[in-house]
């Protein structure tokens, strides 16, 4: 499908082609990424966000040293696989200058507004809260004024304005890991003072135990004629802990608090062992996807808490699966 209205060519993009016609997402054949066991500093890496830039990558890597300690690590890499990590944490500057201190820091979402990239991650201070840098360079890192309070995660910014205003999409939770949790919608004129807040996507909508206990929303929405297409992850309770699925929505253009398809069924769950064996079991975890001009998309996805992983999909093929399965 032609994108290219909306994104760019994207040469050296990370791509396989579909194994066959039936497949409405697929494994990279290089999954996971990383060569954990072996590495130095790291003791896991997940949940990263990713972003293309002149042809080769950058990313914001939520690394856990062998501390313990997640936090923000910056990578560059030319073919989206092989990445060259930075081994101390990004600084991210406070606008008086000073050092933005938190405990710990994770799930970070990294997207380009205008010129500007935004930073969206939560750090736990008294609770777990969104917090929002922007950089320009990936050399200095400044801190927007805290937009939202405790306890608040996956933040997730749109990449344009619309209607003029800066668009979040924010999920309300506990300090632990809660067991509970919406995806809200937010407004703002200024990066911020953020409000408007509106309930978008209720947990568990019809019965639909992959999302029973709660959601959240994964990579920055990706804009196509018929709307924006939202992966989000979905979260079920078994006996053995939670279980984090991959699930797509499509909302209005105009006005993105409208839910207009939502799929009933996942799109990913942990089948492989990577996905179901490691830190915290049965966990993919979108923070990134990359569109390209013809509508291929290449989400980067946190597996079991433990590695990174790749998945391949299409415009075309979520706008058909969100309609297929729409949940109504
Ligand atoms: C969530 C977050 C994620 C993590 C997931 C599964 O609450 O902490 O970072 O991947 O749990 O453990």
């Amino acid at each position: 499908m032609k994108m290219d209205k909306y994104y760019e060519v994207n040469n050296g993009m990370l791509w396989e082609d579909a194994p066959d016609e039936k497949s409405y997402i697929w494994r990279y054949s290089g999954n996971p990424l990383f060569d954990i066991p072996n590495m130095e500093h790291f003791w896991h890496i997940c949940n990263s966000a990713t972003v293309m830039l002149n042809g080769e990558y950058i990313g914001l890597f939520r690394c856990e040293d062998k501390r313990g300690i997640p936090d923000l690590y910056l990578g560059k890499s030319k073919d989206g696989v092989h990445w060259d990590l930075e081994t101390t944490p990004i600084v991210f500057y406070n606008q008086d200058g000073s050092v933005f201190k938190y405990p710990y820091a994770y799930d970070p979402r990294l997207i380009k507004v205008e010129d500007t990239y935004y930073t969206v991650f939560c750090a736990d201070i008294e609770g777990p809260s969104i917090y929002v840098a922007k950089t320009k360079d990936f050399k200095r890192f400044e801190m927007l004024p805290n937009g939202f309070l405790p306890f608040n995660r996956n933040g997730v910014l749109f990449p344009e304005k619309i209607n003029g205003q800066y668009v979040m999409l924010n999920r309300p939770s506990d300090a632990g890991d809660s067991p509970f949790g919406n995806i809200y919608i937010s407004y703002s004129n200024d990066m911020e003072y953020w409000g408007h807040h509106k309930l978008l996507m209720k947990n568990f909508l019809n019965n639909c135990y992959w999302e029973r206990v709660k959601i959240g929303a994964g990579p920055a929405p990706i804009k196509t004629d018929e709307g924006w297409l939202l992966i989000y992850h979905g979260v079920q309770k078994t006996c053995n802990g939670l279980t984090y699925s991959m699930g797509v929505a499509l909302l209005d253009l105009e006005d993105p608090s409208k839910v207009l398809y939502r799929g009933n069924r996942y799109l990913l769950t942990p089948e492989t062992t990577y996905e179901r064996v490691g830190f915290t079991d049965n966990v993919c975890f979108p923070c990134a996807a990359l569109v390209d001009s013809e509508g291929k998309i290449t989400i980067y996805y946190g597996a079991a808490d433990t590695n990174m992983a790749v998945a391949f999909t299409t415009v075309e093929k979520l706008l058909e699966f969100v309609k297929k399965y729409d949940n109504k």
